[in-house]
């Protein structure tokens, strides 16, 4: 009888916290392309708030469930320059860049991509291979990082979004209506 009772107040207290954790966990909507937001410029951040560090934390779990190893906040369809990363397998290497800006870049990249907002689509992009970007951190912080391989394709991506920019936007214009297309067509379907 004690027994059944300690299991239970361990049941009760699991599924508490599993409550808990997930009010505090906000999955964010992740725009589809084409939507038109996702061509709207992102606005410099004045100052790292408690609002960005919230925005951060959110968008950072929506990037680990969705999942990827990247996002943009233009993805969520907040405008401001802000961008999660993390390319490991871990899932415990979180990079914060807030009004990043490239300073150097060199070599060419071509890395398969992909797009949370294009799902299913892949294909390659002109990027350069090694890069420096100059960024604020969470805490506010400023920092400089030396990437290549595949963060580095990351950062230039995710940049991309904070411009407007959707990858598939640098290939020929047949290509994109046909993307396009499909998109518009799933849409009608699930409405
Ligand atoms: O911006 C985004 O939509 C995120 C995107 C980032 C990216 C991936 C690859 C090359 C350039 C930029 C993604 O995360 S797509 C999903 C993805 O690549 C992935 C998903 C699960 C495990 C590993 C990778
Ligand atoms: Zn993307």
């Amino acid at each position: 009888m004690r027994r059944t009772i300690a299991i239970r107040r361990r049941l009760e207290f699991c599924i508490q916290f599993l409550l808990c954790s997930s009010l505090f966990m906000a999955l964010l909507k992740i725009l589809q392309y084409p939507d038109e937001r996702l061509h709207t410029i992102a606005a410099p951040v004045p100052e790292v708030t408690d609002e960005i560090r919230v925005l951060v934390q959110d968008m950072a779990e929506t990037m680990y469930a969705a999942p990827g190893v990247g996002l943009a906040a233009t993805q969520v369809d907040v405008h401001k320059r802000v961008i999660v990363i993390d390319v490991s397998n871990t899932h415990d290497q979180l990079l914060v860049l807030i009004n990043p800006e490239i300073t150097t870049h060199e070599g060419e990249s071509d890395y398969e991509e992909g797009c949370l907002s294009v799902p299913g689509i892949f294909g390659k992009v002109p990027r350069a291979a090694q890069i420096t970007v100059e960024a604020l951190n969470k805490d506010g912080e400023r920092f400089t990082l030396d990437a290549d391989g595949l963060l580095a394709v990351c950062i230039q991506h995710e940049m991309d979004h904070l411009l407007g920019r959707v990858f598939v936007e640098y290939w020929s214009r047949m290509k994109q209506s046909r993307i396009q297309a499909k998109f518009r067509k799933q849409r009608r379907k699930v409405m």
